[in-house]
């Protein structure tokens, strides 16, 4: 390939994303279907067009940029992540991914690299569980594990629905039913993403070479105590719905860090404390539970053993606690036949690598129900992600979008 990955492209693409974001003053909020994410999704939408992509949505509005290639009957090859992010994030998670994208179709063209399969620049909607505490729900659809049900009871924190969002919107919502993919209709999926933990770092490593995609199970966790006075309630007469809580956190904090498996993680990200006020007991606590593994079986005996601690700290403190569970997430093997094409790129472009796992889960995990998987990674700084501090370098997206052009181009004549 003549022409290289360009990776003033990269930051210029990566930081106009950037400008739509709600939390200016503190990292990067793009929370789904907000105005800043709607207004970043245009923008995306008007590059791929600018690089001679045919531009589609479906009712979920995932977004689909077409290269057509001379064989467009063949199933397709994507490539692409997401746009929408966590609260008060960096510039990176998923943004990397569609940019890559779009250098790709841009080098491809510039290099005349002949292509006979359709090549497709995918934007998944709410790979983030931000706004409806589920993630990855437009590729989740796609996999047919989210209908047009599911979506009217998906609520957020405002008591909208996800269904009344993509109404209101003016998603074609009446073909929530075509948004499924049919298994083998897609040749290949490649994503690239910061690698999120700092193996690549550590390693040295520019290209990290993802062998499987750990899945998350996630929960709210209600717990009911009995709301009363600070001062007025003895220690005995409690029914403390937050100490309850804390002890849960602190059973299920212990489950994660005496696993066998070295790929569990368990965390409580968010906690609603009711009526939380200074001098109350709280009468009811509301928390999320995000467990993961590599290993699905080992998740579910995790979650089996913490349901049974929750049971004897709600008798022993005479508290209720229900819990609702939002998904458990299959992990994802990365496809063979794809990892040996990246693996050979990365000795054509002269590059290292090293294959690695994904702690963090991605939409690849949902999108390998009806495609071949694969994913590179890119090193974050310090392993941050998530946060303001989130760093990765252009060029090493840009090296990143020269292995992935690589294979795309070799998926899309295979
Ligand atoms: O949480 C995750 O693993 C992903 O970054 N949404
Ligand atoms: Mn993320
Ligand atoms: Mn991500
Ligand atoms: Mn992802």
């Amino acid at each position: 390939m003549e022409i290289k990955a360009n990776a003033e492209n990269i930051k210029t693409w990566l930081e106009t994303i950037n400008t739509f974001n709600s939390t200016p003053e503190f990292g990067t909020t793009r929370v789904l279907f907000t105005d800043v994410e709607v207004k970043a999704r245009e923008y995306v939408k008007s590059e791929m067009r600018k690089l001679n992509l045919k531009v589609h949505e479906d009712a979920i509005g995932n977004i689909f940029g077409v290269l057509e290639g001379t064989r467009p009957e063949l199933p397709p090859i994507w490539t692409g992540s997401h746009i929408d992010t966590v609260l008060n994030a960096g510039m990176f998670d998923g943004m990397s991914g569609v940019v890559a994208g779009l250098e790709a179709v841009r080098l491809i063209q510039a290099n005349n690299l002949k292509h006979e399969r359709n090549i497709i620049v995918v934007v998944y909607t709410s790979e983030e569980p931000t706004r409806f505490k589920l993630g990855c729900l437009g590729s989740r659809a796609m996999a047919g594990k989210l209908d047009e049900k599911q979506a009217k009871e998906l609520v957020d924190d405002d008591g909208n629905t996800l269904y009344k969002v993509l109404t209101k919107l003016g998603f074609p919502v009446q073909d929530f039913d075509k948004v499924p993919i049919k298994k083998g209709s897609v040749y290949g999926a490649v994503e690239l993403h910061i690698d999120q933990n700092g193996v690549l770092e550590k390693a040295g490593k520019p290209i990290g070479i993802v062998k499987t995609i750990c899945a998350p199970s996630v929960f709210d966790v209600e717990v009911v105590g009995k709301q009363s006075h600070a001062g007025g309630t003895t220690m005995e007469d409690r029914q403390d719905a937050f100490m309850a809580t804390a002890e849960i956190a602190l059973a299920l904090e212990k489950l994660g860090k005496t696993s066998q498996s070295e790929y569990t993680t368990t965390t409580i990200g968010r906690v609603q404390v009711i009526p939380n006020a200074v001098n109350v007991i709280p009468g009811k606590v509301i928390s999320s539970i995000d467990i993961r593994d590599c290993d699905y079986d080992y998740k579910n005996d995790l979650i089996a053993k913490l349901k049974e601690e929750i049971k004897a700290i709600a008798k022993k403190r005479n508290v209720v606690v229900n819990i609702t569970q939002y998904n458990n997430d299959y992990p994802m093997k990365c496809d063979e036949n794809i990892i040996k094409k990246l693996e050979a790129a990365c000795e054509k472009e002269n590059t290292s690598y090293i294959k690695t796992i994904s702690g963090a889960f991605h939409d690849s995990m949902l999108v390998g129900e009806f495609a071949p998987v694969a994913m590179i990674f890119v090193p974050s700084k310090d392993g941050i992600s998530h946060s303001p501090n989130e760093w990765t370098d252009f060029a090493d997206i840009a090296a990143g979008a020269n292995i992935l052009t690589d294979v795309l181009v070799e998926l899309a004549n295979e």
